[in-house]
């Protein structure tokens, strides 16, 4: 007879099979920070544990809509104009939850909410419920990859990802930048060890299920957001099912929820310069807004880390009609 495990037993479990898997201590953070091996990805134990159980337990709805991407490639911006757009009725403009809220607390992020918070959220609307997630799609639960939800992916540039990734874990790990040195994250980002598998492959496993389920996917690139916000924020309310109306367009509801969610207002805000996120790791608000610059890489990067980059990116993405440079 097939018994259910307990809370306690599964946590138990769990706890048994991270100690079997290959650790990894990054060095440039003076080992304050151990990954694990999973499968095919290094991640942190606490994100780990909820990755696991997500794709173990977790269970989609029909008005689930999945706000992916690689950590440090926009996932901030992307939650809050998703939640902007979706909630833009249910606020005056001058009370909107962003504005004394970070927007990861908005959104739940899977792996790292609680899944009964999640599934409490779920059932408490019948509209739009945006959820997000860093997993690489291979690793999405059973349930998204059958069900017609949505997946909306945000990119960017690979050398910004990984200038931004530097200072954000530098700054949750409190080092200077002597402490911890580019050239090291570097090493160790360009070898495939960051929290979420290798960044190349983590886009690519959205394009090719894009490719063969073309209207599931809805492909944001950052740099095309700081370059043409409205036309940018119009195509995402489309897909999300909340399109702007002409009455709306007129009105600047769009350059409302772009002023709103952009990066000059929120890091402004009290609770994004002092509040702390309310995650499984205390992470400074602060933290998840740096500069927002395009091309803030190149007063980090040498001549040969961008050479090897790109020779990467050209092997990785040729023939794939995916453009990242
Ligand atoms: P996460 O994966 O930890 O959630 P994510 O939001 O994806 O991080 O990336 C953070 C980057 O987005 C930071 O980039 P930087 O380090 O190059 O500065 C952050 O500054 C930037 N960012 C945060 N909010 C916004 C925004 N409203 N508009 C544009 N960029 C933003």
């Amino acid at each position: 007879m097939e018994t259910t495990k307990t809370k306690v037993e599964c946590d138990k479990e769990m706890e048994e099979l991270i100690k079997t898997l290959p650790q990894h201590s990054c060095r440039w953070l003076q080992g304050t920070t151990i990954l694990y091996k999973y499968q095919d990805f290094w991640c942190l134990q606490d994100l780990l544990k909820g990755t696991i159980s997500a794709q173990q337990s977790f269970k989609a709805r029909p008005n689930d809509v999945f706000l992916c991407s690689f950590p440090k490639s926009g996932t901030t911006w992307l939650k809050a104009l998703v939640f902007a757009i979706i909630t833009r009725e249910n606020f005056a403009k001058s009370m909107s939850p962003l504005l004394t809220t970070l927007p990861h607390d908005c959104i739940p992020s899977l792996g790292r909410t609680n899944l009964e918070q999640i599934q409490q959220y779920q059932n408490k609307s019948c509209f739009t419920t945006p959820i997000s997630t860093h997993l690489p799609h291979h690793f999405l639960p059973e349930s998204i990859l059958t069900s017609n939800c949505k997946i909306v992916y945000i990119y960017r540039n690979m050398k910004d990802v990984i200038v931004s990734f530097y200072h954000f874990a530098r700054g949750i790990s409190k080092l200077s930048m002597e402490d911890a040195p580019f050239e090291e994250a570097f090493d160790e980002f360009y070898h495939e060890i960051s929290y979420f598998g290798q960044y190349l492959d983590h886009i690519l496993g959205y394009w090719k299920a894009s490719l063969e389920r073309p209207e599931m996917f809805h492909f944001v690139k950052y740099e095309d957001m700081k370059n043409n916000p409205t036309n940018n924020v119009k195509k995402l309310a489309e897909f999300v099912g909340h399109p702007f109306t002409n009455e709306e367009e007129k009105e600047g509801v769009i350059e409302n929820i772009i002023k709103l969610c952009s990066f000059e207002n929120l890091s402004g805000l009290e609770v994004n310069k002092s509040d702390s996120f309310k995650g499984s790791l205390p992470i400074e608000n602060r933290l998840f807004f740096r500069k927002a610059e395009v091309g803030d890489w190149k007063n980090y990067f040498t001549d040969e880390m961008s050479e090897k980059i790109d020779k990467l990116i050209d092997e990785k993405l040729s023939g794939t009609g995916l453009v990242l440079k």
